[in-house]
């Protein structure tokens, strides 16, 4: 293919500029192909370019939230603390991107708003928000599972006239809430990680909870330089173990069920694991947490107990008690979270039994009262794993549609989560029904870039002009997907994971539940059987 900017014609086309954009990017182009990548912000990230809320910060360690491909990057680069903030974060992207020379190939401040497969040519004809068409060879999403804003559409959204923000899309300029009435809604990971940080700057917090969540301490530290230097020489073993793994950090569940243990052993356990703190932490505990509801029970008693005991006024700590299956929403680690609401200038009002009925100009209403604010935060989350992709017109062969496709009523389907019949040449990192969102996004991210490269280079080596998934090899996967799921508790509680957050979104497991271990060995094997599954020609 001709590698020409000016005519706008490209081996690929990578659409995003977060962590998997920009590895995508400078794999293929160390390879030699010509790749462009769009971006809507105005500079590299991904998620952390948005995602610039007070308190964010990565629930995954730092340590093994980095790129693991070059060594060189690893030995420049040293973290803080356990939980790198989103500063530091977007700054190490900044420095890979710089390191890299990544943004000669970029084009920032463009959306794409359509992607069709062009039956004729074979090549993409891609559209961005300007009416510039593209063409490419291959069709690369790097959307992140994470980027399409959830924002409510409660009645009045317009009225509201203090100042609105979703956690999802921060201002780059600090807000300062110093003397002003604040309300929150939505107490998820962002919520939870903004309350307490907004609360000791706010005059008054009033935070609006539909479900009550289970968190557990973060226990974020600053990293000991000994401690660093350790990790540096032992990366190679480290991440043998993270690639492995269950969700990419270097850490299993012990081999034992919760109920094989005498009640005050669970409690020494369970104590054990809050004060360590970390996201799999507790899960990791037993090995039927996420699988048996006895045992989820006990864990998820534990962590209510905890709460309990953290916040003092026992009405205010019984609304903030959680119901679901610890875990099978993603777990949150918090700093200082549930004393929070020790606080005098911190209010807790239950959504579920008053709800939302409208947003009115100076602040809201609920069934049975009346709030003011000067600001108002929507913590409330995305449209998680397809919503990204929804964003965009894409098309396949005969005209068909992935929104189509995916979203009205019919199972989700995918092979492998990097591909979809009927979209052939077109690769999805990190897509629906791989381990993604369940895992530390690094790993996964490294993996499916990897292997995307592979594929890419296997056809051109074989002078094959298309790679297409085979129908029945992603109603085989879709189905293995759904069954693992089915057989752990995730299934049984409304979360994101299941599109249970999105009005009218058709519900069902959206990951590979099966382990970032278990996956990779799949995709190798689909590799090494010269892409079983897909159709090459
Ligand atoms: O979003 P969420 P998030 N009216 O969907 C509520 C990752 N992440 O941005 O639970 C009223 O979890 C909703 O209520 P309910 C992480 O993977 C990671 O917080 O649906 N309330 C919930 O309380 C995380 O899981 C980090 O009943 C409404 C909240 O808003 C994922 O992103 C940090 C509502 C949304 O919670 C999403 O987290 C931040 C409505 N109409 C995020 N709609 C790290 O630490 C929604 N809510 C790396």
């Amino acid at each position: 293919m001709t590698r020409n900017h000016e005519a706008q014609v490209f081996d690929a086309v990578v659409v995003g500029a977060g962590f998997s954009g920009l590895y995508m990017l400078h794999r293929l182009r160390e390879l030699g192909y010509s790749v462009r990548v769009y971006e809507a912000g105005e500079d590299v990230g991904g998620t952390w370019y948005w995602n610039r809320y007070p308190g964010a910060r990565c629930d995954i360690e730092s340590i093994y939230y980095n790129y693991t491909f070059s060594e060189e990057l690893r030995n420049e680069w040293t973290w803080s603390s356990r939980y790198a903030e989103q500063p530091e974060i977007l700054r190490y992207i900044n420095f890979v991107a710089d390191k890299l020379d990544l943004r000669r190939d970029i084009q920032f401040k463009t959306r794409i708003t359509s992607a069709t497969f062009n039956e004729k040519n074979k090549n993409w004809d891609i559209q961005t928000g300007e009416g510039n068409t593209i063409t490419a060879k291959y069709f690369i999403t790097a959307l992140g599972c994470l980027s399409a804003s959830n924002m409510p559409n409660f009645k009045g959204m317009d009225r509201f006239k203090g100042e609105l923000y979703h956690t999802g899309k921060w201002p780059h300029e600090k807000v300062d809430f110093t003397g002003k009435k604040v309300g929150i809604i939505g107490t998820g990971s962002s919520g939870i990680q903004a309350i307490p940080v907004i609360a000791q700057e706010a005059e008054h917090l009033t935070v609006f909870q539909r479900t009550p969540q289970f968190s557990a301490p973060a226990e974020n530290h600053s990293y000991d330089p000994e401690f660093l230097q350790k990790v540096k020489e032992n990366y190679h073993e480290i991440k043998q173990q993270m690639i492995a793994s269950m969700h990419g950090v270097p850490s299993f569940p012990r081999d034992k069920s919760a109920l094989k243990d005498s009640p005050e052993e669970r409690q020494r356990v369970f104590e054990e694991a809050w004060d360590k703190g970390g996201l799999f932490t507790l899960m990791y505990t037993y090995n039927d947490i996420g699988f048996v509801k006895e045992a989820n029970d006990t864990v998820a008693e534990f962590v209510r107990s905890k709460i309990a005991q953290t916040v003092e006024n026992p009405e205010v700590a019984e609304m903030l008690l959680p119901t679901y299956y610890y875990g099978t929403k993603r777990p949150i680690i918090d700093t200082n979270y549930f004393q929070t609401y020790n606080r005098k200038n911190v209010t807790l009002v239950d959504i579920k039994s008053d709800p939302i009925d409208e947003l009115t100009s100076k602040g809201l209403r609920t069934k049975e009262s009346e709030y003011e604010f000067d600001a108002l935060v929507f913590a409330t989350g995305f449209d998680a794993i397809t919503g990204p992709f929804f964003k965009m017109d894409i098309r396949g062969k005969d005209g068909i549609s992935l929104k189509e496709k995916w979203a009205e009523g019919a199972d989700l389907k995918t092979y492998l989560g990097i591909a979809t019949a009927g979209f052939p040449n077109m690769f999805m990192i990190t897509g629906p029904q791989s381990p993604s969102v369940l895992s530390n996004m690094l790993v996964s991210i490294e993996q499916h870039v990897e292997w995307i490269a592979d594929c890419i280079e296997y056809l051109r080596e074989n002078n094959l002009e298309t790679i297409e998934a085979i129908p029945e090899a992603e109603v085989a996967w879709s189905q293995q997907c759904k069954i693992i799921a089915e057989m752990s508790l995730a299934t049984k509680t409304d979360s994101w994971y299941m599109g249970a957050n999105i009005e009218g979104k058709p519900r069902g497991f959206m990951a590979f539940l099966g382990g970032v271990g278990l996956y990779r060995q799949i995709c190798d094997d689909v590799a090494a059987k010269e892409y079983e599954g897909f159709s090459v020609t």
